[in-house]
């Protein structure tokens, strides 16, 4: 099968060769450098086996020594830095819920931040009981983002939209001890755990990481999503490009990268000013160009058909080009990098969030009651900027493919819905797409997250085991750094289908959709719980019964490992194509690769050979198939 309209990955490797030609002109450090001063790593940090939560360590485990100086073994201190890594993460994705559910509470009429989808606004606060005949939408606002607040620290009960999940599933999560109460308590109690002289005992430790994973993925960020999507509007199929060729050399390029769209969405706004736009001509500039990077980039391109510049490896790419008069930031997954590689070029890089704040950067304050004034100085900043760019150091590689993004679970309804033409509920279905799974016109699904990992040569794994999952007629549902490196190349083309087998290419031509979908940002990992939710539903089966598994190839952040806990804890095996740090212990491993399956039916499985990885997942599929008799 040829692939021959998707840009090779050869060539993606030849554009980056060349903007590392210009990094080595200027004197400028670079992640490719970075990894070999680091080669090879610590070996007892790489197995997990190393244990610093007390000052009478560190205590590092080997043959010599196999126990810490509190005697706690090798797998407590394996179990106990697995639980803390996912901590880290659902603290991050759920404080980003948090901070989404804050800019809710405070959005009023004549603010920057208004009620976009009120429909969602109100089928939320049905489904959680808030009163909603006769009100004021900002009232019903104001009370859902309260009631989402209280979410993260209500003294008793589990999370609200645990609700949405199967029943049986939910009896799962209640039968296994492990559903979600609030979302900081399972953070704190995760860190009290894993204090000196708590929890040692790996399979308390693993049960709560699939909890504290819980309350992220069905708590905080679900909540991020939903909040987000009352505030900006709910993804919706729209046309964009990707790729490092989407900066424009004859304009002021302004990256958005990081995380909350709070931040990005005002400044997509007000740079389609005219004020502004005028002000670009006067300094030489054609217009204004947002472009994204990472998550934030997702989230514009979903809801404005923002062009993505790249995704996690490729953020000092953007410098490296020299047209990058602005590259601002909100919180995670921000290289401090970024601050020296600015200053060997004119690109202003500035940070807007006391969670993220970095040296050698400029400092604006984001928050809802400036964030229109603001944005527009970041605007006037970068617009200024321009005629400070050294012509001799520009050089935008001139890759770029199209792409078709925005699809939430609410457009994944609607496009079934156009097909079928049946009459369906308000809320649309998946039956369609069931029915395309039972025949086998579709063998199943994969959900495609995640990052890069210098560990893994940039989106290779990510791209190739897309190409083969899409022959297999397997369909792709993509989110985070993983979507982007679909994009990049062109898989979210709807031209793309036709590289894909006979029956997926049937359906993407019917559905007219691209074979690859992006479904958002890493926090909207949470949409693909609900789609699954709403399959196994409308199916009649369990989740973990149904043909789609989980894949982050080329993870790299807490955040990753905090999602893969709620997906396996959701029922969907996850495959992995990095090690979170577990090799230390069999016992450890063993939970995590094999023994969870027992408590919510799906578990780990962990391989950076893509071939096997790939392989494994499709034989996943069809045996899940073969149980169901399809
Ligand atoms: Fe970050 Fe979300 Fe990973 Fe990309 S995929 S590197 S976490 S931006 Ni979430
Ligand atoms: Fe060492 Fe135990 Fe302290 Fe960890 S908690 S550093 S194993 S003494």
């Amino acid at each position: 099968m040829s692939w021959e309209g998707v840009i090779p990955s050869e060539e993606v490797i030849a554009a980056t060769e060349e903007l590392l030609k210009t990094a080595e002109k200027v004197g400028a450090d670079t992640w490719q450098q970075r990894v070999r001063n680091q080669t090879p790593h610590c070996g007892f940090g790489e197995s997990g086996t190393c244990c610093r939560i007390c000052s009478m360590g560190p205590c590092r485990i080997s043959k010599k020594a196999p126990r810490g100086i509190c005697g706690c073994d090798v797998h407590g201190i394996v179990a106990r830095n697995y639980l803390r890594f996912t901590a880290g993460g659902a603290a991050t994705h759920s404080d980003h819920g948090r901070s989404i559910a804050h800019t809710l509470y405070k959005s009023s009429p004549d603010s920057d931040y208004k009620v976009k989808d009120e429909e969602k606004l109100l089928r939320i606060a049905k489904e959680w009981e808030i009163e909603t005949e006769g009100r004021d939408i900002y009232d019903v606002a104001h009370d859902v983002a309260l009631a989402g607040l209280n979410e993260y620290g209500k003294p008793f009960g589990t999370q609200r939209f645990l609700k949405r999940a199967p029943l049986l599933r939910q009896q799962i999560w209640e039968s296994q001890d492990i559903s979600p109460r609030a979302i900081d308590r399972e953070v704190s109690q995760s860190m009290h755990m894993t204090h000196m002289g708590c929890s040692s005992d790996p399979e308390a430790l693993v049960r709560q990481a699939l909890r504290a994973g819980l309350s992220d993925g069905w708590g905080g960020s679900m909540m991020g999503t939903e909040f987000s999507d009352i505030l900006f509007g709910t993804p919706k199929p729209i046309d964009t490009e990707a790729n490092i060729g989407v900066m424009e050399e004859d304009m002021v390029n302004i990256i958005v990268h990081g995380h909350d769209p709070s931040l990005s969405e005002m400044i997509v706004f007000y740079a389609n000013d005219p004020e502004m736009i005028a002000l670009a001509k006067e300094q030489g500039a054609k217009g204004i160009n947002i472009a994204g990077v990472c998550c934030t980039s997702n989230e514009v391109a979903m809801r404005h058909g923002i062009p993505m510049a790249g995704n996690f490896l490729a953020q000092e790419n953007v410098v490296l080009t020299g047209a990058c008069e602005a590259i601002v930031v909100d919180v995670q997954c921000i290289f401090p990098a970024l601050g020296p590689l600015s200053k060997c070029f004119h690109t202003k890089f500035i940070t807007t969030s006391h969670i993220a704040k970095i040296p050698d950067s400029e400092f604006i304050e984001f928050d809802e009651a400036n964030a229109g004034e603001n944005a527009k100085k970041i605007i006037r900043l970068a617009i200024m900027n321009f005629k400070n760019r050294d012509p001799e150091l520009v050089n935008i590689p001139k890759q770029k493919s199209k792409a078709t993004v925005g699809y939430s679970v609410e457009a994944i309804k609607k496009c079934l819905d156009g097909v079928t033409n049946s009459h369906v509920d308000e809320l649309g279905t998946m039956k369609p797409l069931v029915d395309a799974v039972k025949s086998g016109v579709i063998r199943g699904a994969v959900a495609m997250v995640g990052c890069n990992n210098p560990k893994i040569r940039p989106d290779s794994f990510h791209v190739d085991l897309m190409k083969r999952l899409l022959e297999n007629d397997i369909l792709v549902v993509v989110s985070g750094c993983s979507a982007q490196a679909a994009a990049k190349v062109g898989l979210m083309d709807k031209e793309a289908a036709k590289y894909c087998g006979e029956g997926l290419k049937r359906v993407c031509r019917l559905v007219d959709i691209p074979p690859v979908l992006h479904m958002g940002s890493c926090v909207d990992i949470s949409r693909m719980m609900v789609l699954a939710s709403d399959i196994a539903k409308d199916w009649g089966i369990e989740i973990s019964e149904i043909p789609l598994v989980g894949c982050a190839p080329e993870w790299m952040s807490e955040k990753a490992v905090s999602i893969g806990n709620y997906v396996v804890a959701t029922g969907i095996d996850t495959f992995l194509g990095v090690d979170p740090y577990t090799k230390g212990s069999d016992q450890v491993r063993g939970f995590l690769q094999s023994g969870i399956k027992d408590w919510v039916g799906a578990n780990f499985i962990v391989n950076n050979d893509i071939d096997m990885l790939t392989t494994m997942m499709i034989e996943h599929i069809e045996e899940k198939r073969e149980a169901l008799g399809i």
